[in-house]
């Protein structure tokens, strides 16, 4: 990749391990900003954090901040950021722009894998992608984070896409862009709170080497683009689907009446489910994202040595 490695600053933990080959995992941050209310936010966002360093591998949480990129953050950082109001979402097309002005940005999966990228990270842990929005044959809302996988070479562990999305439509899309999705331990896509949306993943795949092995097959061949692992939420902590498609709809049909548009939309329907469900929605998505970080610290591991290989 060639681009001015000025933008981007490193903490010193996320240095420290480059330095020593140690695997490495990437996290976002609009899911701090824009996905979960404060303390919630930043006690997952450092519970994530955790998860990883337990297992031998270490976080770097990305922002932008100060005119710079920043690959990994303080504890610090990470409890500002939850506490500011007015942080921008940056995805692809937001990063110039927040890096012109100077403002704080939380990146998107799309903005988050594109970062990774340029540090030369290949494993990057998230809730849920963003995708195609359910009436996006006449609104076009289909999130840019579906055009990164086509193109960004990054391992994106998540939990499937949310039912707020059209996932018929959203898998559709995967498909025509070359982006394989591989159902973790299921032959099913899940739906984020819940474990089957009802389609099937491209592929099954049972352990992180089998993971890393497509993921290093797929890039010596020169094929760009990011794979996406979609991982079930653990049983224990998944919703019902008739608990949740009540609230997804009310949240949608609110939206519209408030005339909500644009980037603001996702966090928008994140916000109004967590209000319908009284909070079961948040409990879910703190269950998938630990989850995600167990699955992506292992993945991780096991792709460093096909780095170092
Ligand atoms: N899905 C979630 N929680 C989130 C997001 C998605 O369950 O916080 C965030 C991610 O950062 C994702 C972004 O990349 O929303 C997608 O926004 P949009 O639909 O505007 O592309
Ligand atoms: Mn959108």
């Amino acid at each position: 990749m060639n681009f001015n490695r000025d933008y981007l600053t490193y903490s010193e933990e996320v240095l420290q391990a480059m330095s020593e080959q140690a695997p490495v995992v990437a996290l976002e941050t609009t899911i701090v900003t824009h996905g979960m209310p404060y303390p919630q936010n930043v006690q997952t966002a450092l519970s994530v954090e955790h998860i990883i360093r337990n297992h031998g591998a270490v976080p770097a949480t990305i922002c932008i901040r100060n005119h710079k990129i920043q690959i990994g953050m303080t504890e610090k950082e990470i409890e500002q950021l939850a506490q500011t109001t007015d942080v921008i979402k940056a995805s692809r097309r937001d990063i110039p722009i927040a890096l012109v002005s100077g403002k704080t940005a939380s990146t998107t999966v799309a903005a988050t894998m594109l970062a990774a990228r340029m540090a030369n990270i290949s494993v990057f842990v998230t809730g849920g992608i963003g995708g195609v929005h359910r009436g996006a044959e006449q609104t076009m809302d289909i999130s840019a984070d579906l055009q990164e996988l086509s193109k960004t070479n990054v391992i994106v562990v998540s939990a499937g896409a949310k039912a707020i999305l059209d996932i018929e439509l959203t898998l559709e899309v995967l498909e025509t862009l070359g982006v394989p999705v591989l159902g973790y331990g299921t032959e099913r896509f899940p739906a984020f709170y819940i474990r089957d949306s009802g389609f099937d993943a491209a592929f099954r795949v049972d352990t992180p080497e089998e993971v890393a092995r497509i993921a290093d097959t797929k890039w010596s061949l020169g094929l760009d683009g990011g794979i996406l692992v979609a991982n079930p939420i653990p049983e224990h902590a998944s919703l019902q689907p008739e608990d949740i498609q009540q609230s997804i709809d009310a949240a949608i049909a609110q939206s519209k009446v408030h005339g909500i548009t644009g980037k603001n939309v996702t966090p928008y329907l994140l916000a109004a489910v967590e209000r319908l469900t009284e909070g079961k929605s948040l409990q879910a998505n703190i269950a998938l994202i630990e989850h995600n970080a167990n699955v992506g610290a292992q993945i991780a591991k096991v792709y460093q040595q096909y780095r170092q290989g």
